[in-house]
């Protein structure tokens, strides 16, 4: 399997998120696509390509132009106000107060970001527009015959919506991707998430879409982050009514459940007719990650490529999140090569 991968995801590498009170280390560190990008070296899964750069057009097909706008220019306004240290966001605009964009820089960080775990840093932008063209790639290889390219992005991309970042995320890079897809003739894509978070950000972009199926296997949000999406009776609005499929499950669910709720997503893929997949591929679903609760063990991810396999579409894997970071690597590829049935 081809895979898509460049050096300048480490320009994302914030100091501190916050975590019960305190600021600690950022757990969505370089180091975790160091070791994804040595397992796939180590295990010969296939070339490795660099991302070609699109520009901003098609990060702006699924963004929003004043959220894109903030994006590229936080960091510099952040530093003119005498800061040294990366941009977090303090408090929110919660019920009842107004939906306006401010115009101070620490303002629009509020508005612009759904936490404060995912810090702006200097070269947060540069960083995320590489994420964002590594997915691109692998979308224009696709188009181009390939039966399935891996797109080694990071940071990662699932909690980004159309106007807000969140969850260590910034651009969407699935949402580019299949939105690329859409508009390079493939007529109807599902993005499918396997990330132990929901990917509220990929619902967000497409809720109202009927040619784009959203799917999502996630840590139920009445108990888990990112709380305010990703509930089973989500289904969908006017368009897009039936094409938006939530399996919350339960913190702490064996292996067996999680598997039942992917057959069911598989189901509905090709129920819906789907002319090309993008899996969002977050393997914090592990058992030993250390922000997420369920139980998938290293072999369970050799099993999970396999069943995507078995849809026989072209597939565009992107990489999400997995915050144990030894056994990261084994964990991503497992997947790649399941699917390949080369082990
Ligand atoms: N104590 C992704 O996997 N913080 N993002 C949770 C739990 C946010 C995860 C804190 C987790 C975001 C891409
Ligand atoms: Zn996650």
């Amino acid at each position: 399997m081809l895979t898509v991968y460049s050096d300048l995801h480490r320009l994302q590498h914030g100091q501190s998120e916050l975590m019960a009170g305190t600021l600690k280390p950022c757990l969505e560190t370089p180091s975790r696509a160091d070791m994804v990008l040595d397992a796939v070296r180590r295990r010969e899964l296939g070339d490795i390509v660099h991302p070609r750069r699109h520009g901003v057009e098609p990060i702006l097909r699924v963004h929003d132009a004043g959220y894109v706008d903030f994006l590229q220019t936080a960091w510099p306004r952040w530093l003119a106000l005498g800061h040294d240290c990366d941009a977090l966001p303090k408090m929110w605009q919660i019920r009842r107060m107004r939906e306006a964009v401010p115009e101070h820089v620490e303002g629009q960080l509020c508005y612009y970001s759904m936490d404060c775990g995912t810090p702006i840093t200097a070269g947060t932008w540069q960083a995320a527009e590489a994420a964002a063209d590594t997915a691109l790639t692998g979308a224009d290889r696709l188009i181009g015959g390939e039966r399935a390219v891996f797109a080694l992005s990071r940071p990662p991309g699932h909690h980004a919506a159309r106007d807000y970042c969140g969850g260590y995320c910034f651009l969407n890079n699935a949402a580019i991707a299949a939105q690329a897809l859409r508009d390079h003739g493939m007529r109807k894509v599902a993005v499918l998430d396997v990330d132990y978070h929901h990917g509220n950000g990929t619902q967000d972009i497409f809720y109202r879409r009927g040619d784009v199926l959203f799917l999502s296997i996630h840590g139920d949000p009445r108990t888990e982050y990112p709380f305010f999406l990703g509930h089973a009776d989500e289904k969908g609005e006017g368009e897009g009514l039936g094409c938006n499929f939530n399996f919350p499950l339960p913190a702490g669910s064996c292996v067996s459940t999680w598997f039942v709720a992917l057959d069911c997503a598989l189901l509905q893929i090709a129920r819906f007719g789907a002319e090309a997949l993008v899996v969002s591929l977050g393997v914090d679903t592990y058992l030993g990650d250390p922000i997420a609760r369920f139980r998938l063990d290293s072999p369970d991810f050799v099993t999970l490529g396999a069943r995507l396999a078995g849809l026989r579409l072209p597939t565009l894997f992107c990489l999400e999140g997995g915050y144990a970071v030894e056994p990261l690597g084994t964990n991503v590829v497992n997947v790649l090569a399941g699917f390949e049935a080369r082990l």
